[in-house]
């Protein structure tokens, strides 16, 4: 460190906190801290060495703040967002480029001059009257091809705290890298703070992702989409190093599925919001590694992943004791955990939508003094509950945890799941003829159709490739070819599979049972392994009957009628036709860099509906293709 660096940061962090932060020997680090420290110059500066004491600290410290009050149960806390900061800020969330480079029409950029100079005239001196906390975190396993360190500079607790149950922590990492450490940088304020200490100036509300920087930017904000650094903000400087580098990072759970003798398999799932993401990844009787972001990396010809986290950011809406034993238990157990933007009764109790029980009358939420009935200033009625309400937990607290978690070698993984809420098009489980058929007609053809939980009309189909539309930093067209790419080494390759959860019948009734999806990954771990046969269908392979007969009374005890299966893997050829063509029309018209494969993998499979159609006419139940 220069002596002028040394000086400035012995003043600003005390002689206790320089010394933790001297352990670190990277210039670079020490530099970016002194920059951000003067420029958004809080009263006090904390250094969190990862210390029990140090993280505790920082958990108290939300408290004592007021981003955080304690519940009635041992080590809960609640904390609340803006009533208009409930979600991620699509909007005000800038890839930041400089002037001439074009990631395509979806993605929304800023230019990077402009946008620098704007977000630090929006930070300058913004953590005046605050303390900083400065946390160290590793995404990735530590010690490990994956690890990346990440520095998180925030006035938030709450947002320092959260990140403690949800990062591996990194300072030890820090060290261990030195000099040669190629880290993120997270730089964040809630700004000024009303009297709820929620942030008030939201039309400042502005997060900046800045390739080039390996730096994230995030003011004016405290829901934790847009906040804690170590989630989508740094998922996309990720995607951008993956890109160069030639791994992947996706928008994807991680589980291990049981199968025959012990036998324990790999699965990746990719989701959009409220597709059945987290409670796939907590099925019953499997284990979970993640339930949301993941690094895939080739090694010696198989494909490895890790979970980027180590805890749980997850939707609380819909939770009961029945469909969610685990997450249920989990939140009725006195441990370290954080609740946001749910009801808080008199008794420090809380509820949520969807919560086993009646609503209580008032409490106070999102919203402030909460009533049944209760109406916003648009006159539209206020729920318990924020639909995107959350809760945040340590895996290490859940009892399906798999042993593999913090392996630095990661998963192998023999299969990759893709899933969105389809009335009409999609079989419940079906797998592509190989990885290109897979990327593209099941990651790339995503789509999902939004729910009352969502902005706008309901039932309206959104592209969403691969669930990781809101999250690229680069090219579509280029990160369809990283992915298929990606499978040029690989000596043995993982499956590729859709999987619906949401068909319906003509009357509008779901064609499945909740727990129907158990029986559909059970099908695929025996897949991966060749130990069950499949029907070819025009879309991809579909379970035959006996096999699916055999797992649904071995895995729910239940009688599967012929009919059933009929009815739910009768493959609907208007449909997806249909979907063909918009998913065609997209790729014409919103992507500039579609790959060619894309266009003929999509326009094979319209040939074969096609014939099929003539042959079988328009919908085609599986016993006539056998
Ligand atoms: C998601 O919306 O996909 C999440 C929550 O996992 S957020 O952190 O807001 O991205
Ligand atoms: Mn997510």
């Amino acid at each position: 460190m220069d002596n002028k660096t040394i000086d400035f940061l012995k003043q600003r962090l005390g002689g206790e906190g320089l010394n933790k932060l001297k352990k670190i020997d990277n210039p670079h680090l020490h530099q970016f801290i002194a920059k951000y420290i003067e420029h958004c110059n809080p009263d006090k500066v904390f250094v969190c060495a990862d210390t029990p004491e140090d993280v505790a600290y920082i958990r108290d410290a939300a408290v004592r703040n007021g981003e955080e009050a304690e519940l009635a149960t041992n080590g809960h806390t609640i904390h609340f967002d803006n009533y208009y900061d409930q979600a991620r800020d699509k909007e005000h969330t800038l890839i930041l480029v400089p002037t001439g480079v074009d990631l395509g029409p979806t993605i929304k950029t800023g230019d990077r001059d402009e946008c620098l100079k704007e977000i630090h005239e929006i930070m300058k001196d913004i953590m005046k009257g605050r303390e900083l906390y400065m946390r160290f975190f590793c995404l990735g396993p530590t010690n490990s091809v994956f690890s990346i360190p990440v520095v998180q500079l925030t006035d938030s607790a709450y947002v320092a705290h959260s990140e403690d149950l949800l990062y591996r922590h990194g300072y030890e990492e820090f060290i261990r890298q030195g000099p040669n450490a190629r880290f993120f940088k997270m730089v964040h304020s809630a700004g000024e703070l009303d009297e709820r200490k929620t942030s008030m100036n939201l039309d400042k509300r502005r997060i900046y992702i800045d390739l080039e920087g390996d730096t994230v930017y995030s003011a004016n904000t405290q829901y934790g989409g847009n906040t804690i650094g170590l989630k989508k903000l740094s998922m996309r400087l990720a995607i951008n190093h993956g890109s160069q580098e030639g791994w992947l990072t996706e928008h994807m759970l991680v589980m291990g599925i049981h199968g025959p003798k012990g036998r324990v398999s790999y699965f990746t799932g990719a989701f959009p919001s409220l597709c059945g993401k987290t409670s796939t990844a907590m099925l019953d009787g499997e284990t979970i590694v993640g339930d949301d972001i993941a690094y895939l990396r080739e090694k010696d010809g198989e494909v490895r992943a890790v979970n980027v986290e180590k805890g749980m950011f997850g939707i609380i809406m819909g939770i009961n004791s029945k469909d969610d034993p685990i997450q249920w238990k989990a939140l009725h157990t006195p441990n370290e955990l954080i609740v946001s933007n749910v009801l808080v009764t008199p008794e420090k109790g809380v509820h949520w939508i969807g919560k086993d029980g009646d609503v209580p009358p008032s409490g106070h939420n999102h919203s402030g003094e909460w009533h049944i009935g209760k109406k916003d200033k648009d006159g539209k009625e206020i729920p318990p509950s924020h639909p995107n309400a959350r809760f945040t937990l340590s895996l290490e607290t859940l009892e399906n945890l798999d042993s593999a978690l913090h392996d630095p070698k990661g998963v192998v993984v023999a299969g990759m799941v893709y899933g969105g809420r389809d009335s009409d098009t999609w079989v419940p489980v079906e797998e592509s003829y190989d990885w290109a058929h897979g990327i593209i007609t099941k990651g790339a053809s995503l789509e999902s159709e939004t729910t009352a939980a969502t902005l706008g009309k309901t039932g309206v189909r959104k592209f969403n490739l691969m669930s990781n539309l809101d999250f690229l930093s680069i090219p579509i067209g280029q990160y369809i070819q990283n992915n298929l790419d990606f499978a040029n080494d690989l000596k043995k390759t993982p499956l590729i599979f859709s999987v619906n959860y949401f068909l319906k019948d003509k009357d509008g009734n779901f064609l499945n049972e909740k727990t129907d999806k158990k029986v559909w990954y059970k099908w695929m771990e025996l897949r991966a392994h060749g130990d069950v046969d499949a029907v070819d269908t025009p879309t991809g392979r579909i379970p035959k009957y006996e096999d699916l007969k055999r797992l649904f009374k071995e895995v729910l005890s239940k009688d599967y009628s012929d009919d059933d299966y009929k009815k739910q893997f009768m493959i609907r050829i208007p449909e997806s036709l249909a979907k063909i063509d918009r998913i065609k029309k997209i790729y014409e018209t919103q992507v500039n860099d579609t790959p060619k494969i894309v266009f003929d993998v999509l326009e094979t499979q319209r040939h074969r509906l096609l014939d099929a159609q003539k042959k079988y006419g328009d919908y085609i139940t599986p016993d006539k293709l056998r």
